[in-house]
């Protein structure tokens, strides 16, 4: 059995978990009580509730990109207009300490991950768009311009790390969408079929998980669509076979495992906004000066490093993205 250890870099579990999970979790725990579900939870309440997700055994070799018939495609070029101060974290830290609540809501997942298939996988673009469609995950490969880029990446929670993607400008996939002119919000869905994972049957959940940006953040030149890590196909856990990538906002926008892609004029409600809207919401931007509720935002645990460093506005990203938000100073841009 694989036991993660505690590391003095780690937050506490009861500090990073969010309240509202808390909250939902106790909801259940009392309509068990009440009743006929109860035969059908223990599995469910122990992935949520302890170091049992990451023991469980799913078929998969021991990387996530095992098998995985995008491999030919990587290693590819870096792109070297996007640097950072900070050596890249170790694969092994940024792969096996991960969130991604639909394998239980601990750091240890990546085992769990292996059950999610991801072939065939198809990719829905649909709402205000000139013609929706769908796409297999090869077949838009073979069309996206493929760039590796080492970003910083910052999760709410305070820890942070830096690592190389690999994948696409989020801007390529708005191109082959075509968007009519009224699209305002660009809005992302993970699966939600409850066999590739067992955590979408812990109904206090608002599954799937969404999210979102506006027009101009996802046309943003930093706005990326990672589809490799390290120079191999993405691991399971970080959230193959694609997902967003962010830097200058905390890590819960970066949704994982995209299934749709929607255009809209509607502000999409995010997962963590539906679980907590006091302590989660649309924007999300890092801002070392505006703590979250249940904790400082001002400096950050460096994955595996055991230090702490100051963190920065925009994650660092200011000069590429503040523009984005003249005008919007009435809105909640940090949290
Ligand atoms: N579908 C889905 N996407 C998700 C999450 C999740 O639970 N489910 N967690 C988010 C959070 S809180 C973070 S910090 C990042 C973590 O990405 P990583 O595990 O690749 O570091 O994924 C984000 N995307
Ligand atoms: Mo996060």
């Amino acid at each position: 059995m694989h036991y993660f250890r505690k590391r003095g870099w780690e937050l506490p579990e009861s500090a990073a978990t969010p309240e509202p999970v808390f909250r939902a979790r106790r909801q259940l725990i009392k309509a068990l009580a009440a009743g006929p579900i109860l035969a059908a939870t223990p599995a469910l309440l122990s992935s949520c509730d302890g170091k049992e997700a990451s023991n469980s055994t799913a078929p998969g070799g021991a990387s996530g990109a095992a098998g995985d018939p995008s491999a030919k495609l990587y290693p590819v070029a870096r792109n070297l207009r996007y640097r950072v101060d900070r050596p890249e974290t170790l694969e092994k830290f940024a792969t096996e300490y991960n969130n991604f609540y639909e394998y239980g809501g601990t750091k240890s997942i990546s085992r769990a991950a292996r059950q999610l298939r991801i072939r065939p996988w198809t990719v829905k673009i649909d709402g205000m768009v000139e013609k929706p469609f769908d796409i297999a995950i090869d077949d838009l490969l073979a069309k996206m311009p493929l760039e590796e880029r080492v970003y910083r990446f910052r999760c709410v929670e305070a820890w942070a790390m830096t690592v190389p993607w690999s994948g696409f400008p989020m801007k390529a996939l708005v191109d082959l969408a075509k968007p009519q002119s009224g699209a305002k919000y660009v809005r992302m869905e993970t699966f939600g079929d409850s066999s590739l994972a067992p955590g979408l049957k812990q109904v206090w959940y608002p599954w799937p998980y969404v999210e979102g940006l506006t027009m101009a953040e996802a046309t943003n030149e930093l706005a990326f669509i990672a589809t490799g890590l390290y120079g191999k196909p993405i691991p399971k856990q970080n959230g193959a076979p694609l997902r967003l990538v962010a830097p200058w906002k905390y890590g819960f926008k970066c949704v994982k495992s995209i299934v749709r892609v929607s255009f809209t004029d509607e502000r999409p409600k995010t997962f963590w906004e539906k679980m907590g809207p006091s302590e989660y919401g649309f924007w999300a931007n890092v801002n070392p000066e505006v703590a979250h509720p249940r904790w400082s935002q001002a400096s950050e645990n460096i994955l595996g490093e055991n230090r702490r460093a100051p963190s920065q506005l925009f994650n660092g990203y200011g000069e590429y993205v503040a523009d984005l938000y003249k005008g919007l100073e009435g809105e909640k841009l940090y949290m």
